[in-house]
């Protein structure tokens, strides 16, 4: 099969917008930097990337008769927020796991940003005393027994949908969107610099160029900012979701272990605790483009960004997508850093 083949509910607007960052090009005086916006493309509630990964598992969810949704994140999780944006739209119920995933030190860091969203939207937001772990969590499958105990029919969607066996649909045909706006805009991306944590957005898009690639494609280099301070589960996770997705897209071969790039050394010592060069690149961003990015995701992999481009890793040369996951909800729970 390939990408073309599966079926996608439109939940977004259509391609995601990609624009020059000419402020920070500027500033950077090396690679040309762009943007591919997924903080702006839908409607459901500011939308990212999740969003565009449930186009492609919606299709199951309806065909299951499901009548909630069950999935877990952090307090702050911007994938809990985007999957109750969804069951909002079609109708059902929602039934969120709030996994205290980060020890922040903020009173209002469970009630406002992404979880605010969420319970606006009518999910059912609990508070999990557990910390942070990428992989299948017990209280998520208690939560699935429970609506099924309760008479419900649960559907249930993993962290970030990354162990959803079609959470890497989403951004395999990401890296399509990316092939087909370089030829309207005569532009060709030899680097795109990513976020990853629960792995399927960055596995998705691993996958996709691999695709391209075989179907003649350049060589491109898909860089993941590492963002979980776990780094080998996150990298482990990553190459598995990676050729998971390859084979279901119709891949020849096997995904190389050169096409799977995880840098480590913008997340800090935890995940969802900001650093100092993560609050410098949300300042950056803010002030040189009006581009909001968050403490959590992209303030990490723009500040690995500046750093390789300002060290030469990416070369002078280079033409850079930025991908924006549309984390910045989460701001709200983190005003303290900023010290305004
Ligand atoms: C970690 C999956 C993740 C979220 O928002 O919950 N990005």
């Amino acid at each position: 099969m390939a990408i073309t083949d599966f079926e996608r509910y439109p939940l977004t607007f259509g391609p995601s917008p990609v624009h020059r960052l000419d402020r920070i090009t500027a500033h950077l005086g090396g690679a040309e930097i762009w943007a591919k916006r997924e903080d702006v493309n839908s409607g459901l509630a500011f939308g990212g990337n999740k969003t565009r990964k449930l186009e492609y598992i919606v299709p199951d969810v309806l065909a299951a008769g499901a009548d909630t949704l069950v999935s877990i994140g952090g307090y702050q999780s911007n994938h809990t927020r985007q999957v109750a944006a969804v069951a909002a739209k079609l109708g059902l119920k929602c039934r969120l796991v709030q996994e205290k995933w980060v020890d922040w030190d903020d009173p209002v860091n469970d009630q406002v940003g992404n979880i605010l969203l969420s319970r606006i939207m009518g999910a059912e937001a609990r508070l999990d005393p557990a910390g942070f772990d990428i992989g299948i969590r017990s209280s998520w499958e208690d939560a699935l027994r429970e609506v099924s105990d309760s008479g419900g029919t649960p559907y249930g969607i993993p962290a970030g949908a990354s162990e959803h066996p079609l959470g890497g649909l989403g951004f395999a045909n990401w890296a399509h969107e990316v092939a087909a706006q370089e030829q309207e805009l005569g532009v060709f991306f030899d680097t795109i610099v990513v976020c990853t944590v629960t792995g399927s957005t960055h596995a998705g898009m691993i996958a996709g160029f691999a695709d391209l690639l075989d179907a003649g494609g350049a060589q491109r280099r898909v860089i993941g900012i590492d963002a979980s301070a776990t780094l080998d589960k996150t990298r482990d996770q990553v190459a598995r979701i990676a050729r998971h997705t390859a084979s279901l897209i119709g891949l020849q071969r096997e995904v190389r272990d050169a096409e799977i790039e995880v840098l480590a050394g913008w997340a800090g010592d935890l995940y969802g605790i900001p650093v100092e060069s993560t609050i410098e690149a949300i300042l950056l961003s803010g002030r040189l483009e009006g581009m909001i990015i968050d403490p959590v995701y992209e303030g990490k992999s723009m500040a690995g960004l500046i750093s390789l481009v300002t060290s030469g890793e990416i070369h002078r040369d280079s033409t850079v997508l930025y991908a924006h996951l549309g984390g910045q909800p989460a701001l709200n729970a983190y005003s303290g850093i900023f010290g305004f």
